[in-house]
């Protein structure tokens, strides 16, 4: 199996990183493909600061067609936005966020791959160690974190906007509060940020409380169609279903408007471990995997070809649905059980 990364950035790593995003008159920032709310969160939070300094940063993810998730679309600093085909093939620095692996940049890959600086600003365990500069600490509750240290770091004054970005990527990553990566350092930095004037109640809602009933529908079968399997997990359990592509035509929504499925099923007492497998519009299907505490889940998805952290991590399989539950089962059949 991978081993996790383990390197903290150093002083100096910080130090060169500041210069290099203070001297790129504009530099190009990515969230990882089908942002969520700390990659795109942290992406824009780094442009507004940026642009305060007098840079004009791009802001950027690999998707084609090119669209912001329904539920970040409040966010600030949208304008910074640059399609992955509008990008100038002369950017010769681009930052990432919150991409545990290079293939996670989709369309923009073989230009970060390609380009002279490649600075990674993450926090998964599962991190691959690609890019030229890291910013890359496991233990660090959300990539916003990382990216709040480079605006104090890069001596921009913290503003609304910028708090509205990193606080969104702070309750994304900490489930509003509730994770164990939930430190007092986390609820500092909460206070540090609403003491800018947020609309922290307005932000949640945006996040969570609202969706087209299409959405209500869809989960509604997903949940409907939830199977449990005792013996799974060498007997921890197994709780899981699907969102077929049908469902979301029928409903009128897109695959990441189903992201959130994983959080109604993974409510089940009876399994160790819930597991959503949706399905994109070209048959294969985006997983996502959530464990109550005594798998490794992180683990487990490197092992499937994805990544993502202890409790919470997924990855792509490009085969069909029977094929890709006997491949889960078997993973999470040989999954060492943690301690605790
Ligand atoms: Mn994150």
């Amino acid at each position: 199996m991978t081993t996790a990364w383990d390197q903290r950035a150093t002083e100096a790593d910080w130090t060169e990183v500041v210069e290099l995003a203070r001297s790129t008159p504009s530099p190009l920032l990515l969230a990882h493909v089908s942002p969520d709310g700390d990659a795109l969160g942290s992406a824009l939070a780094v442009g507004l600061a940026l642009r305060e300094l007098g840079n004009a940063p791009m802001v950027s993810f690999g998707d084609d067609p090119f669209v912001v998730p329904r539920i970040l679309q409040f966010l600030p600093g949208q304008e910074l936005l640059v399609a992955p085909a509008d990008v100038p093939q002369e950017t010769s620095v681009v930052f990432t966020f919150d991409a545990s692996s290079a293939g996670r940049l989709g369309l923009h890959q073989e230009r970060a791959e390609n380009t002279e600086a490649l600075v990674v600003v993450d926090h998964h365990a599962s991190y691959t160690g690609f890019g030229t500069h890291h910013l890359v600490e496991p233990d660090s509750p959300a990539t916003a974190v990382m990216a709040l240290k480079l605006i104090d770091r890069l001596g921009v004054r913290l503003d609304q906007a910028m708090a509205t970005c990193i606080y969104t990527g702070l309750i994304t990553d900490t489930g509003s509060f509730r994770y164990a990566a939930t430190t007092p350092h986390v609820h500092e930095v909460a206070a540090r940020l609403m003491a800018t004037g947020i609309k922290h109640d307005a932000i949640a809602r945006q996040l969570y409380d609202t969706a087209p009933l299409g959405f209500v529908r869809v989960l509604g079968a997903a949940l409907d169609r939830a199977v449990l399997e005792t013996d799974a997990v060498g007997g921890l359990g197994m709780v899981w279903t699907t969102v077929p592509v049908s469902d979301r035509v029928t409903a009128g929504i897109g695959i990441d408007s189903v992201e959130s499925v994983i959080d109604a099923v993974r409510v089940a007492q009876e399994a160790e471990v819930a597991v959503v497998l949706k399905e994109h519009e070209d048959g294969t299907y985006r997983v996502s995997m959530r464990s109550r505490g005594h798998i490794d889940v992180a683990q487990v998805n490197i092992a499937l070809g994805g990544g993502g952290h202890r409790y919470a991590a997924g990855y792509t399989a490009t085969c069909d649905l029977d094929t890709a539950m006997a491949n889960i089962r078997a993973a999470l059949a040989v999954a060492p059980h943690l301690q605790g």
